[in-house]
């Protein structure tokens, strides 16, 4: 059978992105119920040819939910466990539940073993993280990782439509000869923002005892409970760029055991959703002008480390509002789907 299916927040960017991958991979269900807060109820949406009014969303909303996509946000906290309480699985966007080690945190090429244990919650990694995994997986199955050193490029979409709106605003503005307003970046809930366009700003996130950010200890934690090994060391250093859609990682990873170029690269020619694009002779690398609207993420500039034979250094981009949100989301539900789990 195919299932009842909710999205909530389907009016922002991962939902709006629900939608279009609904549509674009045929995705099956028997019914849709798009919800969101009071401000945005009432939108129209079309969805394969049909038109949806977009309810808000309440516990009641899920009444009868088999799946129900969460795009994000604070409203997961109250909301999901509502849904489960009627019976829905949850598959949440949002950093809640990440890392409750009842939760799955899944990238469905990864750990998709991790779906089968969940108790009405999944949980999809972010973005970088989810990123950043697919790359380490195909090597860490040849040896396994010890060390991980990632400064990551990050577009603005994620900060969701805010984010996208500002750096065009600012865009404008400066070309323009006048003054940038920035009020959103790098975090929506500090009183002190920087322009993005023609900027690079080396905080995503508040920052936290440790001085690193919020987004940099979710790719360490996350990373950790994916691969289910704690004692990965990874060091990040998460970074905003002017870009509208992608993101992307410079990543150096030690492994146990000295693995050549050669059969990581192959090993990641035959990994899902990963594709090489790696030749310097003819300048081919991943750039995020061009893995934006795709669901795979390229992986290039793969190279060993000048110093250790253990150390291997990629560069990896994928779209973070495919791949590092809606899509993954979707393929967790696509498992369920397939195994007729919901
Ligand atoms: C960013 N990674 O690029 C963030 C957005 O925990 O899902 C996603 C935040 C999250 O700003």
């Amino acid at each position: 059978r195919k299932p009842n299916v909710a999205i909530l927040g389907a009016t922002g960017a991962v939902g709006q992105e629900f939608i279009t991958l609904i549509e674009e991979r045929n995705f099956p269900f028997e019914s849709l119920k798009l919800l969101a807060s009071a401000r945005s109820a009432g939108t129209e949406l079309t969805v394969c040819g049909k038109t949806y009014v977009v309810e808000e969303a309440k516990p009641e909303s899920f009444e009868d939910v088999d799946i129900a996509l969460f795009a994000g946000g604070s409203i997961s906290k109250t909301l999901a466990p509502e849904a489960v309480k009627r019976g829905a699985i949850v598959i949440d966007n949002s950093s809640t539940f990440r890392m409750d080690p009842n939760v799955p945190l899944v990238v469905p090429e990864v750990n998709p073993e991790d779906i089968d244990k969940h108790k009405g919650i999944i949980a999809n990694p972010n973005c970088s993280t989810i990123i950043m995994a697919l790359g380490l997986k195909p090597l860490h199955d040849l040896s396994r990782i010890k060390r991980i050193v990632v400064s990551t490029y990050q577009a603005v979409s994620g900060a969701g439509k805010e984010g996208i709106d500002e750096l065009t605003n600012q865009t404008k503005a400066h070309l323009a000869g006048e003054e940038m307003e920035a009020h959103i970046l790098p975090s929506a809930s500090l009183a002190k923002h920087y322009p993005i366009a023609f900027n690079v700003i080396p905080q995503i996130d508040v920052f936290l005892d440790n001085d690193y950010t919020k987004e940099e200890m979710k790719m360490v934690n996350e990373t950790q409970k994916i691969l289910h090994d704690d004692s990965i060391q990874i060091v990040p250093t998460t970074i905003r760029i002017p870009v509208y859609r992608s993101h992307s990682e410079s990543v150096l990873v030690e492994t146990e055991e000295p693995v050549s170029v050669d059969a990581f690269r192959t090993a990641c020619d035959a990994f899902p959703g990963l594709v090489v694009r790696d030749n310097p002779a003819e300048q081919v690398y991943p750039m995020p002008l061009y893995t934006s609207g795709q669901n795979d993420c390229e992986i290039g500039r793969i190279r060993k480390d000048l110093y250790n034979e253990r150390g291997m250094n990629f560069w990896i981009v994928g779209d973070q509002i495919r791949k590092g949100a809606a899509l993954n989301a979707l393929q967790i539900a696509e498992y369920l789907i397939e195994k007729q789990s919901f």
